[in-house]
């Protein structure tokens, strides 16, 4: 396998103007005739045509008409090259591929009998010989042709300019695009779906029509959806200026899908997860899901896809910046701050789940990296989650209106051309009139920046002195860096918990100043400070790093406790907690005791019972630090006894609180109509935490509550809650509650994945508990959803059980990503991350880890996605 190097870019030897497709469609053999017409790019340093093509089969190739002979062209690998060609050229390409033999879901496939398309990163290639580069944007006519009972329904991108019956049973359907687009935006649906649709008045009055296509029977599930895509349009008009420039839109969902959502211009294609929802079926977390996704793939019709990305090292350019904007929709859908601070503390969650840890193992890489073997293999949480991170930074350092100066300039400058990340910083600087040269690291440099910070009061002279030094670990290929440009917000809390005055440089910096650290090391100065305050570091968590500061508890619980900043409010509680768990895990491996001390449990109470607070909030407050991230913050990891001491202090937490928490699990009963609303599922968030809690320290009462929510929750939320809080408990009704929740949901998907989800991660379920569920009739291996929710959730969710110290985790985790990879890489190379942080185990665990990867990799035809995993984990 080859690795590809960003320097080595250069530009298209031809460019496409007009591609005209034409798709023959049958499961066994389908027809694809493509017309392009093609130019002689003037910017190439190479010559002739240069075509991608995988696993298709030739039937015809004709250049101006003429038929060409091997000798005139050669098929290398996945290129095809026609050495010599004039400027201007007519290829005229049939080409014959089998959908319904390909399990990879990448490209053109079968589902549930019905065709869809998936091409982003390099699919197009296995649909037909083109240009498969996002540089080569184009514009596309497609005309479909299928089988009118079993495949009604004909979609393709932009607009339907032709539809009829062709005799013989079959009908077709001639779709254009307005826009010149990459290849990796095309789509074609052709199926038996039904839709929900509306026609949305656009902000100059324009209409356009919205359209949500799912399978027959579940019409009473897209209302979410279109909600959540009305909102998006309308948000994107208020907060950037962009309008929907498409007289039509639609989503369209299928069961089998490797990702979440594809936004394919005009055709969005999403997995069912990301669209189906009513109360019955649907959790809250689904609810937000929806909105953000719907979100994401929307906003991508600007940023992404009128504006594309040169290459595919620039990935984050459209994924970090879509994020961004997602994440903006949806703090905003919530409209308060402690709701937009609550969306922050999650967003700061996943980082340091799954973020974090990336920068720190074999697969770290930059924001865009310099060089991958398999492109899908980097759209990651660095790229999207890390590449949202960066992108906030430019507006917590220009501001809101510099931020949209920014992005105006960036429209302004590259409509419908595919560019880099530095345009997008370059156009922030220009906008702003500001040089940020240094930013760039964010781009080029791997992990996770370590700010550490000292603070020095001068009680006679007023003032208050921060020294902010910053360092970065080495990762592969970078062993040293060189100093980020990172904005630390800070405050200073008195002693009554209030915000002090800033005053810098002797003038009024307001309560939250947003210092620009630069250098190794800097120290800003504070006047007027009259009394010793207690610093509140990295605000709204503005920027991606780890801090250090040598907090005392009292320090701490005063933030905890006073911190106007919500998102430092919640992170006091958590170093409070996490200390306390890595003393505890400590405590278990030593054998000794384990103690929680009262304080804890007091600050814990008083947050539980502070209704001045959002139940949100409160709930997150409440959450300890999940297992894996406990594990992050060992030398040597023990899996066994992190378990151990976050149950026996989650236990702690549920017998000291009882009260306060069946109080809370009262008062946060969200009868009436479901509503998925912040502030109700805030309510439900906190009620079930305090269930989870109660069930920690159970007894007959707790098993009867418990009980009584799982046969009377009117919604999933509550129903999920319960079922989860009864098996992790062991209650006496678990068995039955999941046989009763089976059969209840048994034609429902995505419910069924909860299912088996709740049983990969419950604390019993060992691997032999996980091989007996494969065996379950409703398990398919070959669907990526129900793939995820047991195996994934098992390997990556269930910690103790997948370390087990006899290694059958890790055996069956070899074996499974062994099988999974002859079926669909993709996924497969997805489940091969389990494996990244097996360095920091102890070394028993250790042995057999490595083991177990070097089985895989020993395992003949692996595919490039798995390959480079598990290489790059052994290396
Ligand atoms: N752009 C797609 C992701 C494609 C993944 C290809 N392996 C979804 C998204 O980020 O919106
Ligand atoms: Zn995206």
């Amino acid at each position: 396998p080859q690795t590809i190097y960003r320097k080595d870019y250069t530009p298209p030897t031809y460019l496409v103007d007009t591609v005209e497709l034409g798709f023959d469609l049958d499961p066994e053999r389908t027809i694809v005739a493509s017309r392009l017409v093609m130019v002689r790019n003037p910017d190439s340093v190479r010559n002739g045509i240069e075509l991608h093509g995988v696993n298709l089969q030739l039937v015809a190739l004709r250049m101006n008409g003429r038929l060409l002979h091997a000798g005139d062209y050669d098929i290398s690998g996945d290129i095809l090259r026609i050495p010599a060609a004039p400027d201007d050229v007519t290829l005229e390409i049939e080409t014959l591929t089998a959908p319904v033999k390909n399990t990879t879901l990448n490209g053109l496939y079968v589902s549930n009998g019905n065709f869809f398309t998936q091409c982003e990163a390099e699919g197009f290639r296995s649909i037909t010989y083109f240009p498969d580069r996002p540089d080569v944007m184009a514009k596309f006519t497609v005309m479909l042709r299928a089988d009118k009972s079993k495949y009604p329904v004909l979609l393709s991108n932009g607009n339907l300019v032709e539809e009829g019956d062709l005799g013989d049973g079959r009908h077709y359907a001639k779709w254009e695009d307005p826009f010149k687009k990459p290849s990796y935006l095309f789509a074609l649906v052709a199926a038996k779906l039904v839709c929900q649709e509306e026609t949305f008045r656009l902000k100059d009055g324009r209409n356009a029509l919205l359209q949500v296509w799912v399978e027959d029977g579940n019409l009473d599930k897209t209302d979410y959806a279109m909600q959540s895509l009305k909102n998006s349009i309308r948000w994107d008009e208020e907060r950037f200026g962009l309008e929907l420039d498409l007289d039509r839109f639609m989503i369209v969902a299928v069961s089998d899908f490797n990702m979440g959502a594809m936004e394919n211009k005009g055709l969005n294609i999403f997995n069912t997860k990301f669209v189906l929802a009513n109360p019955r079926v649907a959790t809250d977390v689904d609810y937000a899901g929806i909105e953000a996704v719907v979100g994401h793939e929307y906003f991508h019709n600007w940023t992404g896809n009128r504006v594309t990305c040169r290459d595919w090292f620039q990935l984050s350019l459209k994924e970090g910046l879509t994020v961004f904007r997602d994440q903006e929709f949806s703090a905003d859908m919530i409209g308060t701050d402690t709701g937009r601070a609550v969306t922050r503390i999650e967003q700061v969650r996943t980082l340091r789940q799954a973020q974090f840890p990336e920068d720190a193992g074999p697969m770290a890489h930059p924001v865009r990296p310099d060089s991958f073997v398999e492109i899908n293999n980097f759209y990651t949480v660095t790229v999207y989650e890390k590449g949202a991170e960066v992108v906030r930074m430019y507006q917590t350092l220009l501001g809101r209106d510099g931020f949209r100066k920014g992005m105006d300039l960036y429209f302004e400058r590259h409509d419908e051309q595919a560019v880099e990340c530095d345009d997008f910083r370059a156009a922030m600087a220009d906008a702003n009139g500001r040089d940020l040269a240094q930013f760039e690291r964010w781009y080029s440099q791997a992990g996770t920046p370590v700010v550490t910070a000292t603070g020095r009061y001068d009680a006679a002279a007023g003032t208050f002195e921060l020294t902010l030094s910053q360092s970065c670990p080495a990762t592969p290929g970078q062993p040293s860096k060189l100093p980020f440009h990172i904005p630390v917000a800070l405050g200073l809390l008195g002693a009554d918990g209030k915000d002090l005055a800033l005053i810098v440089d002797g003038a009024n910096a307001g309560t939250t100043a947003v210092l620009e650290l630069m250098k190794p090391k800097q120290t800003f100065r504070f006047t007027g400070v009259k009394e010793e305050p207690t610093p509140s570091i990295l605000r709204d968590f503005s920027a991606p790093v780890v801090l250090n500061y040598p907090y005392t508890d009292a320090q701490l619980l005063h933030l905890f406790s006073h911190d106007s900043d919500p998102v430092n409010r919640w992170e006091a509680g958590q170093r409070l907690a996490m200390a306390r768990l890595l003393k505890m895990t400590a405590a278990v491996g030593a054998g000794d005791k384990l103690a929680l001390d009262d304080t804890f449990i007091d600050a814990m109470r008083k947050i539980l019972a502070d209704e001045s607070l959002d139940s949100a909030f409160r709930e997150n407050a409440l959450l300890l630090p999940s297992e894996s991230m406990v594990a992050e913050q060992m030398e040597v990891v023990d899996p066994q006894a992190i378990h151990l001491a976050r149950q026996a202090m989650r236990k702690t937490i549920g017998s000291a609180l009882r009260k306060d928490l069946l109080a809370q699990y009262e008062a946060n009963q969200t009868p009436g109509e479901y509503s998925p609303d912040a502030i109700s599922a805030g309510k439900r968030g906190l009620k079930n935490l305090a269930l989870a809690y109660l069930s920690a320290a159970p007894d007959d009462a707790i098993y009867a509550l418990a009980q009584r929510q799982f046969d009377l929750a009117g919604n999933m939320t509550d129903r999920v809650a319960a079922l989860t809080a009864l098996i992790h408990s062991a209650a006496p009704g678990a068995a039955d509650a999941l046989e009763r929740f089976y059969a209840e949901f048994d034609n429902e998907a995505l419910v069924i994945d909860k299912w088996f989800a709740i049983q990969a991660a419950a604390p019993v379920t060992d691997v032999a508990a996980v091989r007996a569920l494969m065996r379950h009739p409703a398990f398919n291996l070959k669907n990526p959803n129900r793939a995820r929710s047991l195996l994934f959730n098992f390997c990556n969710g269930n910690p103790a059980q997948f370390h087990a110290p006899d290694g059958s985790g890790y055996a069956f985790w070899a074996e499974q990503v062994t099988t999974l990879d002859a079926l669909n890489p993709q996924v497969a190379s997805r489940l091969a991350r389990s494996m990244d942080r097996w360095r920091r185990y102890a070394p028993a665990l250790q042995a057999q880890m490595k083991q177990a990867l070097q089985k895989v990799s020993g395992s003949g035809k692996l595919s490039s996605d798995v390959g480079e995993v598990v290489s790059k984990a052994l290396t």
